[in-house]
């Protein structure tokens, strides 16, 4: 087995700082049911947790940069970007969909279903994760004209690069390819069917990705990207394919990223006659007086509304979940210390 050369994977002076000596360093390359493809000096291996830290929880992601141990992974080094997500479903749990990336790259396709709000989603997510944002807008050979859709993303992704792509004419691939530096990490976010995949092949120069038919009646496709895989492109630098995200739920993030996704609401409720201004209602707001002279899409504060409540119910639910967490310890705490007592 082939190992792999570190540097080439991302490996750093500050990663080597963090390595807990006696542990041999690796990034997962991808994530299976409860075990994790690990790239290493010595070849890929397939790891797991010890049985404790699963117990504890320990969230390993694609891309993350690990300790093994006796083939298990031992310890997980710090991040320097991840993107998070809420796991689907009841729960308020984040879950990691990618660790230690530079560009995230949300692809769409150019077709009836490219959504503005959804990729507002998708920055805000991205904005908090510490990794820069591009949009990629896919099959641009379906249209004669997709600068009409390109201006509608456009307004929403205020400052964030867009590349209008064609896997199969080959459109601006290259040209996205090139931003995917050697020894840097991109991943591929998106719904299923919009591409992904088949623009990962062609970098690739051959079919390593499965990719779904597109059915007449089922214009996306199925999706067939099971796991979330890292692959190394020829001529250097890392792409992290993703099986489609039906729903993007927002997990915990800063004013920033909502002020970076949303820079023209932010600038002009600067302009607002009153500092805690909600733009609801406010004499005197810059906001609704921009929706009402058309500059700002009422669409666009909506959405701008709806994430943040979002956000806010996220956070208290998160306040909730750990001041459970401070009484449940505080309980055993007390139970332990009255039962010492009654032994003495
Ligand atoms: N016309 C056209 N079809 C494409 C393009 N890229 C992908 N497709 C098709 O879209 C379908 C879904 O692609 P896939 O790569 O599996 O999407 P993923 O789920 O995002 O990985 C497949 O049938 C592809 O052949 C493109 O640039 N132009
Ligand atoms: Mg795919
Ligand atoms: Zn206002």
């Amino acid at each position: 087995m082939p190992g792999f050369d570190l540097l080439e994977l991302g490996w750093n002076d500050e990663l080597a700082e963090n390595l807990e000596p006696g542990l041999v360093p690796g990034r997962v390359a991808a994530v299976h049911r409860g075990a994790f493809d690990v790239w290493t000096a010595a070849g890929a291996v397939r790891s797991r947790l010890p049985r404790r830290l699963m117990h504890d929880g320990l969230d390993v992601a694609v891309g993350d940069w690990v300790g093994l141990g006796d083939g298990l992974v031992r310890a997980v080094l710090p991040r320097r970007s991840a993107l998070v997500r809420n796991a689907a479903g009841l729960t308020t749990t984040a879950q990691t969909l990618a660790a230690n990336v530079d560009r995230a790259l949300v692809v769409s396709s150019l077709g009836p279903d490219l959504e503005p709000r959804r990729i507002e989603r998708y920055l805000v997510t991205i904005w908090e994760s510490g990794a820069t944002p591009e949009i990629v807008l896919t099959k641009a050979d379906r249209h004669e004209d997709p600068w009409e859709l390109v201006a509608e993303v456009e307004a929403v992704a205020l400052g964030v690069p867009i590349h209008v792509v064609s896997a199969l004419t080959g459109q601006g691939c290259d040209a996205l390819r090139a931003r995917i530096a050697a020894g840097t990490t991109a991943v591929l976010i998106g719904s299923s069917g919009v591409g992904k995949s088949t623009l990962v092949n062609r970098w690739l120069g051959e079919d390593v990705m499965a990719t779904t038919e597109t059915r007449e009646d089922d214009d996306e496709g199925r999706h067939t990207t099971t796991h979330r895989q890292i692959l190394v492109l020829p001529g250097g630098g890392l792409v992290i394919d993703t099986p489609g995200l039906r729903e993007l739920q927002l997990w915990e993030a800063g004013a920033d990223a909502l002020d970076a996704t949303f820079a023209d609401v932010e600038e002009l409720a600067a302009d607002c006659r009153f500092g805690d201004c909600t733009h609801t209602h406010e004499p005197g707001c810059a906001v609704l007086a921009a929706v009402e002279s058309g500059e700002l899409a009422s669409e666009r504060l909506q959405s701008w509304r709806k994430l943040q409540r979002e956000l806010r119910s996220i956070a208290l639910r998160q306040d909730i979940r750990l001041r459970k967490e401070e009484a449940r310890k505080w309980k055993l705490r007390t139970r332990e210390s009255r039962a010492r007592t009654r032994h003495r």
